[in-house]
């Protein structure tokens, strides 16, 4: 696995945040450290995988960077007929998701898709998973694809959605920002690293509320959803179509 250094040495100008060849090559490293609870939060896709499963369904992974969530579900799936479709709109981490998808034997066949995730089709869905990657769309388009999963889903199907979050007032907000540098600090970032990504993000993620969730899951038609993981200002949440 590759170490990621891309913020290590100080730049004269922080550009906006890229999925591109630099970050694809170190990407393991960087989610790995980066974000609290990830390996859970794979290993329970699977889980979840296996429990919603259905005979002839699609198995949605929006953003798949690499494809860990596809290879998380792909293990997991034992109905008939089943198909994983993953998508993420970089060239960099497309053409790396193929190469381990390749890398692993399965029966499961898995679509590896250059594509924005507002404009693939979502249809007969037992499973849809969106790891981290709701919090890069333009806020305005948010409700659209949460509003589209939903329709995509077939009834008993499972939307996995795990998002960075902010809170409404100063005080946790800024505990929480605080506790998670720590976190970052403790798997080896430097301040300088931590200060230089946070503002290469500032202007491409932008985290909503845990009651923004909510009410956009509710308003969507999900009737059942809830919070399932959370560590720190990172959390994941499902919510079932009945
Ligand atoms: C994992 N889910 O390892 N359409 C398609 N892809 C997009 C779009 C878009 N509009 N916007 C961003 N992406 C993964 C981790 S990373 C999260 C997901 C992170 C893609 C982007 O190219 C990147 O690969 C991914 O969403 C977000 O479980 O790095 O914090």
């Amino acid at each position: 696995m590759q170490k990621d250094h891309v913020y290590a040495e100080p730049l004269a100008h922080i550009q906006d945040f890229r999925f591109d060849d630099a970050v694809a090559d170190v990407f393991p490293d960087m989610i790995q450290r980066s974000v609290p609870g990830y390996q859970t939060i794979i290993q329970t896709i699977g889980k979840l995988t296996a429990r919603y499963q259905q005979d002839n369904s699609h198995y949605y992974d929006l953003g798949c960077s690499l494809g860990a969530a596809s290879l998380a579900m792909r293990r997991h799936i034992t109905a008939a007929k089943g198909k994983v479709i993953a998508v993420d709109n970089s060239r960099a981490m497309i053409e790396r998701c193929q190469r381990h998808l390749q890398a692993f034997r399965s029966d499961i066949p898995v679509e590896a898709v250059l594509a924005d995730i507002r404009q693939i089709p979502i249809e007969n869905a037992a499973v849809v998973v969106i790891n981290f990657t709701l919090q890069f769309l333009p806020p305005e388009d948010r409700e659209a694809l949460i509003n589209r999963i939903y329709q995509g889903l077939k009834p008993g199907g499972i939307l996995i959605l795990s998002e960075k979050f902010k809170t409404d007032d100063t005080i946790t907000n800024e505990l929480l920002i605080d506790l998670y540098h720590d976190f970052k600090r403790a798997n080896g970032y430097s301040e300088l690293e931590i200060s230089q990504k946070r503002t290469a993000l500032e202007n491409v993620m932008r985290p909503d509320t845990l009651a923004s969730h909510a009410k956009r899951l509710q308003q969507a038609g999900f009737n059942a959803h809830n919070l399932w993981f959370q560590c720190f200002n990172f959390c994941s949440m499902f919510a079932i179509k009945d």
